[in-house]
């Protein structure tokens, strides 16, 4: 990383010392600093106005105790976060995480890059992001709902539909929040969209749930069509096998690709036929199985452990649906030589920033996170926007106002690239393009 303004070098190194240790979100905040320097260069008004000062700094950040009872009687003990980052241009939005390796540095650096996301998707919101330490994995449907029961208890002091809006991530689907949403309106007695990605019943948008995958898609095609390159008849990898990752392998198949490869954290299905959608669903939609049945499942699909080696299976297309720093520098370099020519984040910051500058040096066609996988949360304020006028879109329409969001977020960022000296950089335009619409938001509302 090299933040080439003055102004900029220095404040990265107030926010390491102030966030010290906190691997990710310094990450997260080196590579927007880096992309902002011909901003800074330009804009000294945003300087005069500690623009780059207050936006690397959260509104607010709260952990809590989240204790409830497990199956055996047992009390178990959990931490719970939300950071609410940034309200310039709405109310806070972003998603929760249930993970075991969510931590204060994960929840900054997810509620970071959701600032810049939100405003690239021309909505209004402002950026948020939550979750907890609680694994989710092994836990049955009355664990989880007890701990969404306690969670909710805490979270819903600070969240509010005008307030901040949560959603799901990692570990957070349709149950959790139909078990949060049920807590949320039992404790304020009021039915309101407090939540997106709630089920259909009672104020769910359609299409959300494939929002994320297939607004990924779009964002991808018009990354290929730039370049004169289509989706049809490549080959493509895809890691992991949760909500990202399935519907962004319909949608990819639906374009004409054929998806070889996906995975969970404990190893990936190699299906050189293709990977059939129908199979993974049930596993892991229906089963909330291991991908590792797959094989058992699909004759001549393999199982093998690790998620790393997912990398080594030469591809077109590559499409990291798993989690943040899942292909390194190493992994970047294998895909490059075997031949992989685009790679379109549905995670967030699934790439390192070895990998990323490897993708930079090969010419890579690289769709950055914020930009590739505003897809979801765009549906969300979509979701937002139904619940408000108290009806509900079609499919076709959610779906048509979610391509031209991607389309729109792409064109968007391949100006902002061009205007500020960095023609064809993603990474640069959809930064400063997400920036610029928040900066000048936080400029007229003086400093606060
Ligand atoms: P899910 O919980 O549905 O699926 C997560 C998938 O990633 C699973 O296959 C999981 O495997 C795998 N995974 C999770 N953590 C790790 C890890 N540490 N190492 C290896 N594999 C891992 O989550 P989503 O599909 O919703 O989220 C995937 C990514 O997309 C995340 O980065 C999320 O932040 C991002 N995202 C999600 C959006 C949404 O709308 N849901 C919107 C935008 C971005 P296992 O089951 O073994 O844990
Ligand atoms: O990372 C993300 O953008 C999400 N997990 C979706 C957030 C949302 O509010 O829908």
């Amino acid at each position: 990383m090299e933040i080439k303004n003055a102004y900029l070098a220095e404040l990265y190194e107030r926010v390491a010392k102030r966030n010290a240790g906190e691997k990710e979100f310094l990450q997260a905040v080196g590579e927007v600093l880096e992309s902002l320097s011909p901003v800074a260069d330009r804009r000294q008004d945003l300087i005069d106005a500690g623009v780059f000062d207050r936006i690397v700094e959260p509104e607010r950040f709260v952990q809590f105790r989240v204790a409830w009872v497990d199956d055996s009687g047992k009390v178990q003990v959990n931490r719970g976060f939300r950071v609410q980052f940034n309200s310039a241009i709405g109310p806070y939005k972003g998603g929760l995480r249930l993970h075991p390796s969510v931590c204060a540095s994960v929840i900054k650096f997810l509620g970071f890059e959701q600032v810049f996301k939100n405003s690239l998707t021309g909505l209004p919101m402002g950026g948020g992001k939550g979750g907890s330490d609680f694994d989710p994995k092994g836990k049955s449907d009355g664990e989880i709902m007890r701990f969404c029961q306690s969670f909710m208890t805490e979270l819903c002091r600070h969240i509010g539909a005008d307030t901040d809006v949560p959603a799901g991530d990692i570990g957070v689907g349709g149950r959790e929040i139909g078990y949060l949403f049920g807590q949320y309106k039992r404790i304020r007695n009021e039915f309101v969209g407090v939540l997106t990605g709630k089920g259909l019943t009672y104020g769910g948008s359609l299409a959300r749930t494939q929002a994320t995958g297939y607004g990924l898609c779009y964002f991808a095609k018009c990354m290929l069509e730039g370049a004169g390159k289509s989706f049809d008849g490549k080959t493509v990898v895809i890691s992991g096998s949760g909500n990202v990752a399935i519907y962004a392998c319909q949608k990819a198949q639906s374009f004409g690709a054929k998806v070889v490869a996906m995975s969970d954290s404990n190893g990936y299905v190699y299906d050189a036929d293709g990977i059939k959608l129908d199979v993974v669903q049930q596993i892991k939609e229906v089963e909330r199985g291991r991908i590792s049945e797959y094989a058992k499942r699909v004759p001549g699909a393999v199982y093998t452990e690790g998620c790393k080696g997912i990398w080594t299976i030469p591809c077109d297309i590559a499409l990291p649906c798993a989690t943040q720093n899942e292909i390194d520098g190493e992994s970047a370099a294998i895909l490059v030589k075997n031949g992989c020519f685009a790679v379109a984040e549905g995670a967030n910051m699934p790439s390192t920033p070895e990998a990323v500058e490897c993708f930079k040096a090969a010419c890579v066609l690289f769709g950055p996170a914020k930009a590739a996988n505003a897809g979801g949360v765009a549906t969300s304020g979509l979701e937002m926007s139904q619940n408000s006028l108290r009806l509900s879109w079609t499919f076709e329409e959610v779906d048509e106002r979610l391509h031209g969001i991607m389309k729109n977020i792409y064109a968007n960022a391949v100006a902002a690239a061009a205007e500020y000296g960095c023609a064809g950089d993603l990474v640069a335009g959809a930064n400063i393009a997400g920036f610029l619409k928040v900066a000048e938001a936080m400029k007229a509302q003086g400093v606060c």
